[in-house]
């Protein structure tokens, strides 16, 4: 063997090539099984696909159309399949001949289909990990194969020189062996991959089925009206300024906290929420039987207590479901009984106080709709629990399907243990949403900048809200209208920067609530019970 880049015979090169399909293949496969767990949509196929029928012009879309029908999909597939198994064998003979190219080409692919993966609709950051994870196999595989079919090059070459003496024909029969070693452990390799990646592609489709099946049983159900629809949203609600948080947040922008890494499948057909504990009637609530009973739809917004001042983990919604009281009611829970321990099928716990759920003027709903929708499978789908005025780990349990009547002194939520209060009534909070921290903003004709942003103090309500720009007076927003207490309500400055020089300024926002508490300045980081302080940013004026 000679001491340059060891240069494979053209008769390797399609075991070059096979090898860069099979290491894709592998990686592939591996990245398909972890995106069931992840999320279906995670999938790098299906996100590339999916990123490709995005970005394909209306002409090209019409035409696949006119030409396949239906089975453009089919095509598109079988097409991504051909381009991705030609760059696999690229970077297969890449990989033989030019080292470690092949392994670059490779992670290459796989740092593009995570990107393309997370910037796909609904996608979270987890969605680059199927790509990530798929990337490490298929390029130590590709490099062990590479490696493989450079030997058994290097030993056909060998064999390739004529013999001469007696000492050339053992060198020769040595060859041989060798030759036929290295592609025996070549194929050996290549076939225990492809059956790793088979097994992989199975596993990855019956790991994916339960959500898919959930996902479809989701997709065919109809939800009953309301037996008391919601009030309407007033006109004036929402401002609709670019970048201003809507007044009702859709199911797509919902923030989503839970400590699932995969969402819970669960088949309504064989769900039930079970009312135990202390009490004197506990029962079981089938999903026909909660459909049948007549719903309610209120607006709540939610906040989850993990959000820091100025953060986006709140959002509204229109939920539509069963007051809880009635359910409570049902059971008749005992006179010594303070929590409600709420249970998910992933076994999350909830400890919400048993007044709070009783109280005859909150609406607390076990929530089956979502802004006009069965609830999104990662917000609970079919079932979970909404309580105006409580963060979301001590009271919105998702995928529900026991309420405990219990007392705080006898049982342990899920976040209280990890540091986090027991209690958890949402605080008093006011956001800046235009403009962004950083912007660089130039006044309108009338030498004002909008500023807007959303407040919220969920079941007491909000009074009014103030803003002030560097240590100025502090200015009353107009408040956007509202449908009640708890729902966040949108306000708005304009700021006249008439007075206020070119450059940087500070602004910041502080609310009243309506009960007449005006928001601390005090900071407080969101452990263990909420984020206190004024959501403050700077700008600079053109
Ligand atoms: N089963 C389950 N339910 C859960 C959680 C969870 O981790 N598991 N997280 C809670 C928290 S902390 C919040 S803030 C809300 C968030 O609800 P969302 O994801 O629909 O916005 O769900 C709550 N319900
Ligand atoms: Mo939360």
């Amino acid at each position: 063997m000679g001491t340059t880049t060891p240069e494979a015979r053209p008769v390797s090169r399609w075991w070059a090539a096979l090898a860069g399909v099979v290491a894709a293949g592998a990686g592939l496969a591996v990245a398909e099984l972890v995106a069931a767990w992840v999320a279906p949509g995670s999938s790098p196929v299906l996100a590339a696909g999916g990123a490709v029928v995005d970005a394909v012009p209306g002409w090209l879309k019409d035409l696949a159309v006119s030409l396949f029908g239906t089975a453009d999909k089919a095509v598109l597939l079988a097409t991504m399949g051909v381009v991705l198994a030609a760059g696999a064998a690229l970077a297969g003979v890449l990989e033989v001949r030019r080292p470690p190219w092949g392994q670059v080409l490779l992670g290459a692919v796989g740092v593009v289909a995570a990107l393309v993966a997370t910037a796909r609709p609904g996608a979270t950051a987890a969605w680059a990990v199927p790509s990530v994870v798929g990337v490490g196999p298929g390029v130590a595989l590709l490099r062990s194969l590479a490696g493989r079919v450079r030997r058994l090059g290097a030993a056909q070459e060998r064999l390739a020189a004529p013999a001469g003496d007696a000492a050339d024909g053992r060198r020769a029969a040595a060859a041989r062996r060798e030759a036929d070693l290295d592609r025996r452990s070549f194929l050996q390799l290549t076939g225990l991959a492809a059956a790793g990646a088979f097994v992989a592609v199975v596993a990855s489709r019956a790991v994916g089925a339960g959500a898919r099946a959930a996902q479809a049983v989701r997709e065919t159900l109809r939800l009953p009206s309301p037996a008391t629809p919601a009030p309407a949203v007033p006109a004036g609600a929402d401002f609709g300024y670019p970048g201003l948080a809507d007044y009702v947040t859709s199911n797509d922008a919902f923030y989503r906290i839970d400590t699932a890494l995969r969402v819970p499948v669960v088949d309504p057909t064989t769900w039930t929420l079970r009312v135990v504990g202390l009490v004197d009637d506990p029962f079981e609530l089938t999903w026909d039987e909660l459909l049948a009973l007549p719903l309610e739809e209120h607006h709540v917004t939610l906040a989850c207590v993990s959000n820091e001042v100025g953060g986006d983990l709140v959002g509204n919604a229109l939920w539509l479901g069963y007051p809880v009281r009635e359910l409570l009611a049902r059971a008749r829970p005992h006179a010594d009984a303070d929590m409600v321990l709420s249970r998910s099928v992933d076994g999350f716990t909830a400890g919400t106080p048993l007044a709070v759920l009783q109280e005859p003027d909150r609406d607390c709903l076990l929530a089956v709709g979502m802004n006009g929708e069965p609830l999104p499978v990662e917000h609970g789908f079919p079932a979970r629990l909404v309580v105006p005025g409580l963060y979301g780990y001590v009271s919105a349990t998702k995928w529900v399907t026991e309420l405990k009547v219990t007392r705080f002194a006898d049982d342990v939520a899920y976040w209280t243990p990890r540091g986090w209060s027991e209690r958890g009534p949402v605080k008093l909070q006011s956001r800046i949403d235009v403009p962004r921290y950083g912007d660089t903003v130039t006044p309108g004709d009338d030498g004002t900048v909008a500023v807007a942003g959303v407040a919220w103090a969920q079941h007491t309500g909000i009074g009014g809200v103030e803003v002030q720009v560097d240590d100025g007076p502090w200015e009353a927003a107009t408040l956007a209208a509202t449908v009640g207490p708890d729902t966040w309500r949108q306000w708005r400055v304009a700021w006249d920067t008439g007075s206020a020089r070119a450059g940087d300024h500070t602004l910041r926002v502080r609310a009243t609530d309506a009960d007449g508490h005006v928001q601390t300045s005090e900071e407080a980081p969101p452990d263990p019970d909420g984020a206190t302080g004024w959501h403050t940013i700077q700008v600079t004026v053109a």
